[in-house]
C-alpha cells in the first residue's frame, strides 16, 4: 500500500510557498485510494535553530490548523505532532550511528542555516537531515510530498534506507520517493527572485502568509519586486527575469492554470495591471483558508483532540518498526514499554 509522509515545522506561520510547495498537494493527495497519509507538525525539527520558547506550543496547533483549513481531513490523514511520537528521535539516534558526517557536511540547507559560522552551529541542526530520515522511515512511507528544497534531503533518507539494508543484511527499508508536484515547487521571495519565500527571512514582505488579511495580500503583491519591462508574449522570454517569472508562476499555481495561459492573458501588460489581477486571485485563494485557520484557533480543544487521536494511531505504527529495527540491530527488548 501507497503511505505518505510530510511536515512543516511550527518556525513561524505557513507562507505562500509552504502552501503551493507543499500543503495544496498533501490536501490534493487526499483524493489517492488505498493510500494511507501522515501529515505531522515538525517541532523537533523547529527547535535546531534560536526559537521563541513561550511561543513554539501556540505555534504548533497554528500549524496543525492551518493544516486543517487548507483541507487536511483527520478522517482522511494522520494528523499528528513529532514530539508527541518519542520513536521518531528514538530512530534518529539509530539512524545517526550509520550517518557519514561528510554527507551531512554538504547539505545545502545546513550551509545556508549554519551560515558563516559553522564552528557554533548545534549538533540538533547538523542532524536535522537524520530526524527527517527517522520521520520517514518510522512509517516506512512510499512517497514524501515536498517543495523542491527538500529534495538533497530525500535523497539522504533513500541513502540511510540502503545504508541500514547492507549494514544489517536485510532488506527492511525501501526507498522512499519524493513527490515534487506541487503547483509551485519553488516559490520565490516577493523581495529577490533568486531566492526562495522562507518563514525566517527577516522581512516579512518578502512572503505572503496564510494569515495575511486581504489589505496585507494587495500591499505585499504592489511592493513586489518586478523589472520595468512589460510581461512578454512566451514564457521563455521570462528567462533572466527571476521576480516576473515568480508572480507568473504564483499566478497560475493559484488560478490553477498553466503559466502559458496566464502569459497570454497578459502578454504586453505592465506589472501595474498584472499586480491588482494577481492580488484579486490570491486574496480569493486565501481568503476562505484564512477564515477556516481562525475559526479553529478560537476553538482550540478540536484541534487537541485530532492531535491526540493522530498521535495515538501514529505511536502504534512507531513502536511496530522500532521494534523491528531493535531485532535486526540486535538490541535488547526485555523491559521495552509502550
Ligand atoms: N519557497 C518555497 N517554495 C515551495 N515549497 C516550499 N517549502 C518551503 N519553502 C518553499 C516546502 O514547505 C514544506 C515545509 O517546509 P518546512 O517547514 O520544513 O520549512 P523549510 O523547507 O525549511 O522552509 P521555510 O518555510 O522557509 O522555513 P524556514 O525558514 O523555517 O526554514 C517543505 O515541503 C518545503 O519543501
Amino acid at each position: 500500500m501507497k503511505r505518505i509522509f510530510s511536515g512543516m515545522q511550527p518556525t513561524s506561520q505557513l507562507h505562500l510557498g509552504n502552501y503551493l510547495g507543499a500543503l495544496k498537494n498533501w490536501v490534493d493527495l487526499q483524493k489517492e485510494e488505498d493510500t494511507q497519509r501522515l501529515y505531522c507538525v515538525v517541532d523537533l525539527h523547529a527547535i535546531t535553530m534560536p526559537y521563541d520558547h513561550t511561543q513554539l506550543s501556540q505555534a504548533t496547533l497554528e500549524i496543525a490548523a492551518a493544516y486543517m483549513a487548507a483541507g487536511i481531513d483527520p478522517k482522511k490523514s494522520i494528523l499528528f505532532v513529532q514530539s508527541h511520537v518519542p520513536e521518531h528521535a528514538q530512530l534518529m539516534w539509530l539512524l545517526a550511528t550509520m550517518s557519514q558526517m561528510g554527507k551531512l557536511e554538504r547539505m545545502t540547507q545546513f550551509k545556508d542555516k549554519a551560515g558563516k559560522n559553522k564552528e557554533r552551529a548545534s549538533l540538533g541542526l547538523f542532524a536535522y537531515p537524520v530526524l527527517m530520515a527517522a520521520d520517514i522511515l518510522l512509517y516506512k512511507a512510499t512517497h514524501v510530498p515536498v517543495g523542491e528544497d527538500q529534495k538533497q534531503h530525500l535523497e539522504l533518507t533513500r541513502d540511510l534506507a540502503s545504508t541500514f539494508n547492507t549494514r544489517y543484511g536485510v532488506d527492511y527499508f525501501s526507498q522512499p520517493e519524493p513527490v515534487i508536484s506541487g503547483p509551485a515547487p519553488r516559490v520565490m521571495s516577493l523581495r529577490d527572485g533568486t531566492k526562495k519565500m522562507s518563514k525566517s527571512a527577516d522581512s516579512d514582505m518578502t512572503r505572503i502568509n496564510l494569515i495575511d488579511t486581504p489589505e496585507m495580500i494587495v500591499k505585499k503583491i504592489k511592493k513586489a519586486k518586478t523589472d520595468s519591462d512589460p510581461l512578454p508574449d512566451n514564457l521563455k522570454d521570462l528567462e533572466g527575469r527571476p521576480e516576473a517569472m515568480n508572480l507568473v508562476t504564483i499566478y497560475a499555481a493559484l488560478a490553477g492554470i498553466s503559466k502559458e495561459q496566464v502569459i497570454k492573458e497578459f502578454a504586453g501588460q505592465q506589472f501595474g495591471k498584472f499586480k491588482p489581477a494577481l492580488a484579486d486571485v490570491a486574496v480569493e485563494h486565501l481568503a476562505p483558508i484564512t477564515e477556516r485557520m481562525n475559526e479553529l484557533l478560537d476553538d482550540k480543544a478540536q484541534i487537541e483532540t485530532v492531535l491526540h487521536d493522530g498521535a495515538e494511531q501514529a505511536r502504534k505504527m512507531a513502536a511496530q518498526t522500532l521494534g523491528e529495527v531493535f531485532d535486526i540491530m540486535g538490541l535488547s527488548k526485555v523491559a521495552m514499554i509502550h
